[in-house]
């Protein structure tokens, strides 16, 4: 992934424990800092304690964002998934720095969740003058669409990771990005 460009990494290891996780963020981030990209980790705000990671991203379950601002006890990005308008405009108040929005269409990544589709990407981004990944269901064949939406930043899950040649992928979506606007803007 670092190969092809993207931008930003999220460490998501639902079935670890912390101990695990901590383990992978910790030799993960020795990778991501070489090459200068932000590393979060999913839910766990307490693996920011021992590794210098620079986020953490909390989903509407888990803990509320002022919640994982103390248990990580130091300054850092905090992220968080939301599912529709409204809940992005919660995140915005809530303090959050980033949102995720998704998922966009539907992903046996996230089967449980009633997709958001690519009408409301306009809306939330007038709205939410955070930065705003839209997430879900998001391959290289629909990302102009998504882009042509309204969506300025994207988050990959499958797409990237089952691609037969993953950095080449990265790159794809990379200059699909490109081709669409000025990518010289920070991920933040
Ligand atoms: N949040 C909303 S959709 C989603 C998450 C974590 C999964 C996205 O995965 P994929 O494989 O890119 O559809």
């Amino acid at each position: 992934m670092i190969e092809g460009g993207v931008d930003l990494i999220q460490l998501r290891g639902k079935t670890q424990t912390l101990e695990q996780l901590t383990e992978i963020a910790a030799k993960l981030h020795a990778i991501t800092s070489r090459a200068e990209i932000p590393l979060i980790i999913n839910d766990h705000a307490l693996v920011a304690q021992s590794v210098p990671l620079e986020g953490v991203h909390v989903g509407q379950d888990d803990d509320p964002v002022a919640v994982a601002r103390k248990k990580a006890g130091r300054d850092l990005l905090v992220g968080k998934s939301t599912h529709s308008f409204e809940q992005a405009l919660a995140a915005q108040r809530e303090g959050v720095d980033y949102i995720g929005f998704g998922p966009i269409f539907a992903t046996p990544t996230k089967p449980d969740y009633q997709p958001i589709g690519l009408k409301e990407i306009n809306r939330v981004h007038v709205a939410v003058t955070l930065p705003i990944f839209c997430i879900g269901g998001i391959k290289i064949e629909n990302l102009e669409q998504v882009l042509a939406a309204g969506a300025r930043r994207v988050a990959l899950v499958s797409g990237l990771l089952k691609a037969p040649n993953i950095a080449e992928y990265a790159r794809i979506a990379k200059q699909l990005l490109a081709s669409t606007f000025d990518i010289r803007h920070s991920t933040f």
